[in-house]
């Protein structure tokens, strides 16, 4: 290690005085100007990982949905996953060291996760369109070199693009090409496949409008257009070049606010999804005849995805399940397991432990009810799909081998994707022959709200049960208990955030005025 260089760049990357942050849900998140310190020594951790692991990482500069002076960053491990949980302390100690302990942690984090200095090491960087972005990931750069490795900056890439780069650099290939034009030619290519296979799409079907929440969204898929099939026609909203990032829309804004973004006009029954910052979620919605908004979410995809897959399985011997978390509708799980008949799990909040259980699955499907979701397959059950695919004599059974490999090369199995799960549902719904209003009629969703509240120390509160129980501080959870016992359907819990320095509410009932009278009350309790 080169101290010098050591000493001589932290100190151009200074620690504000007692700031200390924690590596959470979605790796640091922050006011953009506390974050110089922490992406340098990001990128110093990224190349202990890399050197522990003999595999290139990756490190993403974005704050996703979080307002536009906000920023964060997280690292990628070698498959496209969220880095390893026991590396999240790691990377914790790092940023909160002392300027002159930085060395000594350094050394600590190479005893305990053996750490050979004298590795390679490689890093692939992205970064979002905020406007502290670009310097931040100069940071990231001036960490890398500190330590030594080489690094692919890929500047302006959604955050989904970026764990696809690093899954097919390190699968030497396999995954795809690890570059933009191998990214878009790859899902182009799934999608055209999949719906040769559909028989109707009338002009109207054809368009899809999308709300780009100001975000990096726009550009990639700008970029992507000249790929797309005459099929589909996508109309690009809040691109970037009138109004700030997620404000007053994307995915979450639409999502929380059970509402219709700014910058997009909406006829009735048109078919509308929105983005959020970094273009790793996504949620369809539109407007009926009479004016009412109706909104389609991560569990409603789940459902549309699962129902097309069990189909398409049938005939196999597969195990199939639904992953979800503590603020999935109560009527998706009821239909899921009732109607449908898939096992539905429910995990704690956080990509890292949906997709952990997903694995456990020949086909895994988890989404976030914010939309964050894909589709996991296991390696037999890939290869079993595209040996079908060569092998089977019965014409119908081929065809649906051969769907289900298109859906495998289409879906972005290292994480969640907007521009990859709008290609699934437009491919879904195209082959299906259903409208927007049909995929929302699947089941009506309970009327829910959910609230934030800032209290003096979210961590007060500790939970159980995928977080559907309170633990600390004592009584609270009897007092929700009691408050929920007076409404019909209902439901509510509370967990600490782990992107926001926010106590999360959800509540759901049988009416809307319940589900909000519900989430008040639970929010009064939590003070
Ligand atoms: P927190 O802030 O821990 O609730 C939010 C989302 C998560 C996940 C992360 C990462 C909700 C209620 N929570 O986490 O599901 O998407 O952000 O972006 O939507
Ligand atoms: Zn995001």
């Amino acid at each position: 290690m080169d101290l010098e260089a050591l000493r001589r760049y932290s100190a151009l990357h200074p620690k504000p005085a007692g700031l200390t942050l924690q590596y959470g849900t979605a790796g640091f998140r922050s006011r953009a100007e506390q974050l110089d310190h922490i992406v340098f020594r990001m990128g110093l951790l990224a190349i202990l990982r890399s050197k522990a692991v003999t595999a290139t990482i990756g490190i993403m500069v974005t704050a996703s949905h979080n307002p536009e002076e906000d920023n964060g960053v997280k690292l990628v491990d070698p498959l496209g996953e969220m880095l390893h949980p026991s590396w999240e302390e790691y990377a914790t100690q790092l940023a909160n060291a002392e300027e002159q302990e930085l060395q000594k942690v350094i050394t600590e984090i190479c005893q305990k996760a053996e750490v050979n200095l004298h590795k390679d090491a490689s890093v692939f960087i992205g970064r979002d369109t905020r406007p502290s972005s670009k310097k931040l990931s100069q940071s990231v750069i001036d960490g890398i070199q500190v330590l030594g490795g080489q690094y692919h900056d890929y500047g302006l890439v959604t955050t989904p693009q970026l764990h696809y780069m690093v899954c097919c650099q390190n699968t030497q290939g396999q995954y795809g090409k690890a570059t933009l034009e191998g990214y878009y030619e790859k899902l182009s290519k799934a999608f055209m496949e999949l719906i040769k296979q559909s028989h109707c799409s009338g002009e109207n079907q054809k368009h899809l409008k999308i709300d780009c929440a100001n975000g990096i969204g726009a550009l990639k898929l700008s970029e992507m257009k000249p790929y797309f099939p005459q099929e589909v026609v996508i109309h690009i909203y809040n691109d970037g070049t009138k109004e700030k990032l997620n404000h007053l829309c994307g995915a979450d804004f639409v999502k929380v606010q059970q509402k219709p973004p700014g910058g997009l006009d909406m006829k009735p029954n048109e078919r509308c999804c929105s983005f959020d910052g970094d273009a790793d979620r996504i949620v369809y919605y539109y407007k009926d005849t009479a004016g009412h908004f109706h909104l389609i979410d991560g569990d409603k995809i789940a459902t549309l995805i699962s129902i097309f897959l069990k189909e398409l399985l049938v005939k196999q011997d597969f195990k199939m399940a639904v992953v979800q978390t503590a603020y999935a509708n109560g009527n998706s799980t009821r239909y899921l397991q009732e109607t449908l008949k898939v096992p539905v799990h429910c995990v704690k909040t956080g990509v890292k432990h949906l997709h952990h259980k997903a694995q456990e699955f020949d086909v895994g499907v988890y989404f976030e009810a914010n939309g964050h979701g894909t589709v996991l397959f296991s390696k037999t059950a890939e290869t079993k799909i595209r040996q079908l695919v060569k092998e089977e004599k019965d014409d119908e059974k081929r065809e649906a081998a051969k769907m289900l490999e298109n859906m495998i090369d289409l879906i972005n199995q290292t994480v969640g994707d907007a521009v990859s799960d709008m290609l699934v549902i437009e491919a879904i719904l195209a082959l299906k022959g259903l409208t927007v209003q049909q995929w929302d009629a699947l089941y009506t969703d309970l009327p829910n709200r959910l609230l934030k509240v800032q209290v003096a120390d979210r961590r007060v509160i500790d939970t159980t049960d995928a977080e559907r129980r309170a633990l600390t501080p004592p009584g609270l959870q009897e007092k929700i208990d009691a408050l929920v016992k007076k409404y019909k359907l209902s439901r509510a819990f509370v967990r600490p955030s782990g992107t926001e320095d926010v106590v999360r509410i959800y509540a759901e009932a049988d009416t809307q005025e319940n589900a909000d009278a519900l989430a008040h009350e639970v929010s009064l309790a939590v003070f």
